[in-house]
């Protein structure tokens, strides 16, 4: 009976033994993001082979996720996709004088895609909603001239323009979509053909306004370029939400980047975006291009878009451009203040720079050379935020400027690679000093040799005692950049004294 007994025990617990879990839940590899392009690309279509073949070289480096520049028809074949014609033409019909993008054809794009989705890299397609550019035809519209400075300041009465707001798409022929968008889809636009003049136009009649809820710049600033998309009517509302589940299932796409968010009315794009994440049931993580330095305003749209996504966090971006321009006198102790991943950690996706901030580019704020490697450091092995490597840093950019952001990839992939490596577990920050601020990550036991020390100085250089955790003490730390060639041995209480060189960036770990 008692061996019975025994042998029951003995079998019930072995049953049970490999549905406990022998230690707890794996830590998850850091999530990084790629900007996988940068405005002066060549016009090869060849791209999306680039991408494919690069896959495996992002995996290693720790990429998780890659955003892809806008995938479908613009105005022409050299369009960097935000010319946006066609959205449901990846490459695919004969349109605008062209089958393949900027980028390549659909099938090389799908074949892209498939190579990261096979190294577990997830990919986030862009969202161009905001307007049309490239309409087949013109339609007689009437319309009112508006100030462009006070764009709800009509400065003439209404009369009939001839605008570019027509689009049949003649080379698709219906496929994927029968929608035609036509003037009463549009809000405005800002060339008359008929007379050859440039203004800012407001259609009129069907209950035409301006959509409210945008920025409030330049009293309401709907209003961006080419055909301006009129988000108060119900065809476009239900259109966008159909392209919107076609591009996610087409593409099996993991979220969006969105373009241009000040522009399109806040509510739409909470309604959109829930919209499109029910009818796929994916979860699409999505981040939105809100370009203002002014947290102010990006919490104003956070909290009318119901804290549904993410942002990229502009004011940092801001920061680190002012602190690489202003030679070592700017105060690092306040690098983070009035930032996204101060006030919003958990929904700031922190950039250094991108294809609109480099040089010759729109919004050109592009962070000084030497300060990137500070810069990259400050987002890629904090805990806070959600960091994006752009393409332009890592290969370098193009372009006539002779100005061009050189190839830093020697110097980024040691940042990377501590991001991937190293930077897990407890933070300890040391962000005291005008000059020579740290923090650190503790490490986590199932990440073998996690842990590390980060310190950087704008001016010149110095040292910081540091806390790393008793769990590192006695071990000898190394600066992973290789930029100091002093090592740092953690003492028993889990300090060490850390040294940085001046305009440098050190990163120690085991
Ligand atoms: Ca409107
Ligand atoms: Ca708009
Ligand atoms: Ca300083």
């Amino acid at each position: 009976m008692k061996k019975v007994r025994i042998f029951l025990v003995a079998l019930v617990a072995f049953m049970l033994l490999p549905f406990q879990p022998a230690t707890q839940a794996a830590t998850p590899q850091n999530g990084t993001m790629m900007q996988y392009f940068e405005w002066y690309l060549p016009n090869d279509g060849a791209h999306w082979n680039r991408l494919n073949t690069d896959a495996t070289n992002l995996k290693n480096l720790g990429i998780t996720t890659v955003w892809i520049p806008p995938a479908y028809k613009g105005t022409s074949q050299n369009d960097v996709g935000y010319g946006a014609y066609d959205l449901y033409d990846l490459g695919e019909f004969n349109q605008k004088g062209t089958t393949r993008t900027k980028y390549g054809t659909r099938a090389q794009l799908q074949s892209a895609i498939t190579s990261l989705k096979n190294q577990g890299i997830g990919v986030y397609g862009d969202v161009v909603m905001n307007h049309k550019g490239g309409a087949d035809y013109t339609e007689q519209v009437q319309a009112v001239e508006v100030n462009p400075n006070n764009r709800n300041q009509e400065t003439s009465g209404a009369y009939t323009i001839s605008a570019w707001t027509g689009f049949n798409f003649p080379g698709r022929n219906n496929t994927h979509s029968s929608f035609k968008w036509r003037w009463y889809h549009f809000d405005g636009t800002d060339w008359d053909q008929s007379r050859s003049l440039s203004r800012i136009y407001k259609f009129r009649g069907d209950g035409k306004a301006w959509d409210n809820e945008v920025s409030g710049e330049f009293g309401n600033y709907d209003y961006l370029m080419y055909a301006d998309v009129d988000f108060e009517h119900p065809e476009v509302k239900q259109e966008m939400k159909n392209w919107g589940k076609w591009y996610v299932n087409t593409l099996n796409l993991d979220g969006f980047r969105l373009d241009a968010v000040k522009h399109i009315k806040h509510d739409y794009i909470q309604e959109w975006l829930t919209d499109v994440r029910r009818t796929t049931g994916k979860q699409l993580f999505t981040v939105a291009e809100y370009w203002q330095n002014d947290l102010g305003a990006i919490n104003n749209y956070l909290a009318k878009t119901g804290y549904t996504h993410s942002v990229f966090d502009v004011p940092l971006h801001y920061n680190f451009q002012q602190a690489g321009n202003s030679g070592g006198f700017y105060d690092m102790s306040k690098i983070f203040d009035n930032t996204v991943v101060k006030q919003h950690p958990t929904l700031a996706v922190t950039i250094v720079d991108n294809h609109d901030s480099q040089p010759g580019q729109s919004l050109e704020s592009t962070v000084a050379p030497w300060f990137k490697p500070l810069a990259y450091a400050m987002i890629m092995t904090r805990q806070q935020g959600y960091p994006t490597l752009f393409y332009g840093d890592f290969y370098g950019t193009k372009g006539n400027s002779g100005r061009e952001i050189p190839n830093l990839s020697a110097k980024l992939d040691p940042i990377l690679k501590a991001r991937k490596d190293l930077a897990y577990g407890t933070q300890h920050d040391y962000l005291n000093h005008q000059d020579v601020i740290g923090w650190t990550r503790e490490g986590v036991t199932d990440r073998a040799k996690s842990g590390l020390a980060t310190i950087l100085s704008d001016g010149p250089g110095g040292s910081k005692w540091m806390y790393v955790g008793t769990r590192n003490a006695g071990e000898v730390w190394r600066d992973k950049t290789g930029n100091s060639t002093r090592t740092v041995t953690i003492n028993n209480d889990g300090w060490g004294e850390f040294f940085v060189n001046g305009g440098s960036v050190s990163i120690y770990g085991e």
